[in-house]
């Protein structure tokens, strides 16, 4: 799943602006010809979220169409193959193109793309459509409507409006970028790039994939200047080759810097497809306690995040991505977790490009194992697939340090406020599940550590499965409410009985909610100066604690989440700037701390 690119050889027209827009609560409109109309629509913004669009559709989450009718394809593409991509659809979608299905997907915050060509008319406008759904479901990943969630009253884990067993708005819509583009007939249909340092000598190993009968390309790495070549030569489609980088560049936190490899196909002298891709030179690995980047410990400070803002909703706000990093580096945050899906394409690049160190999520986020044998074969097929999506569009962006399977599946307390009769099998039944996670993100790529994130109380064993330890914990907030000295203790105890993984272990998750502007001596729960507090005593335990790698704060800022007891305003407040950008206390804590102690 390549990043469409305008090159000399191939071509893109963006579709991103506004829409025709129509609710379909009724689900007629596949049958009613909507994919070549819309009877009385209105004009939406794509990409964006239509709940924050539109008032009377905030809590819509149905069927609804957008419609396009001025799609001329441009005639200088004719011959080349032409394909239609969607950066990301919540959560299921279904492309037409003049009144034809062309494909579908499902699954929320991942990029796909049809074969349109042979139904394009050529010198006449086209009709595009795209067709959203998001109920949210028990099977669902994430889930909605678990039959049992009332157990958890007005949680935002569920049993709270809408009943989505996460702690955001299950925004819909499309979400990123529609994108036409074409591609020569041969083409090149995917690249993997590995990294590897031997002295001060860069090794980039190379493995193209095209879709044709071309025998031979070439590949060449430039920095300041043409690094190094090689010549491809295909076989079955597939094409390898190793590069040496002598006195390699490396990329890194501090001096994020990034080669052009540029990938051809070649029939004779002629140039038939060409592709670049930013790449960065370095290793990520687990050694004992200890994350190395190019072979030297690393320490995260930074957040959980969510893809959240007024207006756009969860749709791809890019000014707001540059806002967003400015203000990490304010703090002197060098990672971040993409809390609790996959982020957009522009981000990850972005990512690259300020060295900032990512751990990469799948939307399985609160999973639980409950339900009939296919019930969980279900999920896990759908897990498995979102991996495997989010492995081929992320595996070359030296950002990505590790991949998450999983989100605090419910185990231990939380499963049983779910389900009191926890079956006797339940922890091996999620073990098994998350077990075949983490082989499936070893199996799909072998140089990055793989892990999954725990609960509170959650089963030891599950975490063991991680390479490296991630846990959320929330002493001192919903546990220990307004008493940060008991939650220490807590803390405390609890890291000292984690050292015996003797692997590295990542904070990925502690926090408290403040309502900006709100504040006491001493201090009490939702006032800044609480959640300050609580911050700091969280980094002064972990600090004393040689295993613990990187602190991540829940949350960078605060997010629109579903609307229960303890959300207020259904938000959850636990951002250190608000929902507007705007710092709290935590901030200049962690701009103090980050900028000068390192932890
Ligand atoms: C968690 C979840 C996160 C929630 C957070 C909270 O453990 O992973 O999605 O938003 O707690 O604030 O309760």
């Amino acid at each position: 799943m390549l990043y469409p690119q305008q090159n000399d050889r191939r071509n893109l027209l963006n579709l991103s602006g506004f829409w025709d827009f129509k609710l379909d609560p009724d689900e007629i409109g596949a049958s009613d010809g909507w994919s070549m109309g819309l009877d009385a629509p209105r004009t939406i913004a794509v990409p964006g979220s239509w709940n924050e669009q539109f008032e009377d559709a905030y809590h819509y989450l149905g069927m609804a169409w957008y419609l396009r009718d001025d799609v001329y394809v441009p005639s200088a593409w004719q011959g080349q193959r032409v394909m239609l991509r969607v950066g990301s659809v919540n959560y299921y979608a279904q492309l037409w193109a003049n009144g034809q299905i062309v494909g579908e997907h499902v699954g929320g915050h991942l990029p796909f793309a049809f074969d349109i060509t042979d139904h394009i008319k050529w010198g006449e406008a086209n009709t595009i459509a795209v067709q959203v759904e998001n109920h949210l479901q028990p099977n669902r990943i994430p889930a909605g409507n678990l039959p049992s969630a009332g157990g958890l009253g007005g949680s935002p884990l569920g049993g709270g409006y809408p009943s989505a067993t996460f702690d955001f708005y299950p925004f819909a819509g499309i979400h990123r970028p529609v994108i036409l583009y074409s591609v020569p007939q041969a083409h090149i249909e995917d690249v993997t790039v590995v990294t590897e340092i031997e002295g001060t000598t860069g090794i980039v190993s190379v493995t193209a994939q095209q879709v044709g009968d071309i025998a031979r390309g070439t590949i060449s790495l430039v920095g300041d200047s043409v690094v190094a070549t090689a010549e491809l030569s295909f076989a079955d489609g597939m094409a390898q080759a190793r590069l040496q980088v002598p006195n390699a560049n490396l990329w890194s936190m501090d001096s994020p810097y990034l080669y052009d490899l540029v990938i051809t196909l070649q029939d004779g002298g002629l140039v038939v497809d060409r592709y670049s891709l930013e790449i960065g030179i370095r290793t990520i690995a687990v050694r004992g306690t200890q994350l190395l980047l190019n072979g030297e410990p690393v320490y995260l400070k930074g957040f959980g995040r969510h893809e959240d803002f007024y207006a756009s909703g969860r749709g791809l706000n890019q000014p707001l991505i540059v806002k967003d990093y400015s203000l990490m580096k304010w703090v002197g945050a060098n990672s971040y977790r993409t809390s609790h899906y996959p982020y957009s394409e522009e981000e990850m690049r972005m990512a690259d490009r300020e060295g900032m160190l990512i751990i990469d999520e799948i939307p399985a986020v609160s999973l639980n194992f409950f339900g009939s044998e296919n019930d969980v074969a279900t999920r896990l097929a759908m897990c498995k697939q979102q991996l495997e999506e989010l492995v081929v569009r992320d595996k070359n962006h030296p950002s990505v340090i590790m991949w998450s399977v999983a989100n605090e599946p419910f185990g231990g307390m939380i499963a049983r406020m779910i389900n009191p009769n926890i079956p006797e099998n339940y922890n091996e039944t999620g073990h098994n599940f998350l077990g075949q996670l983490i082989d499936l993100a070893h199996h799909l790529d072998a140089t990055r550590p793989a892990t999954l994130v725990g609960i509170m109380g959650g089963p030891a064993e599950w975490l063991d499965l991680a390479d490296v330890i991630l846990i959320n914990r929330y002493y001192g907030w919903y546990m220990q409410t307004g008493r940060i000295h008991e939650g220490e203790k807590g803390l405390e105890q609890e890291l000292d009985s984690l050292a015996e993984f003797n692997k590295p272990l990542i904070m990925s998750e502690f926090g408290a909610d403040a309502m900006a502007g709100m504040h006491s001596i001493p201090a009490q729960v939702f006032t800044e100066d609480y959640q300050r507090d609580l911050i700091k005593m969280y980094l002064d335990v972990t600090a004393k604690h040689d295993f613990v790698i990187g602190m991540h704060i829940w949350n960078f800022a605060d997010f629109q989440a579903t609307q229960s007891i303890s959300r207020v305003g259904g938000m959850n407040l636990k951002g250190v700037f608000t929902r507007a950008r705007q710092p709290k206390m935590a901030a200049y804590l962690l701009r103090e701390r980050w900028n000068s102690q390192g932890q």
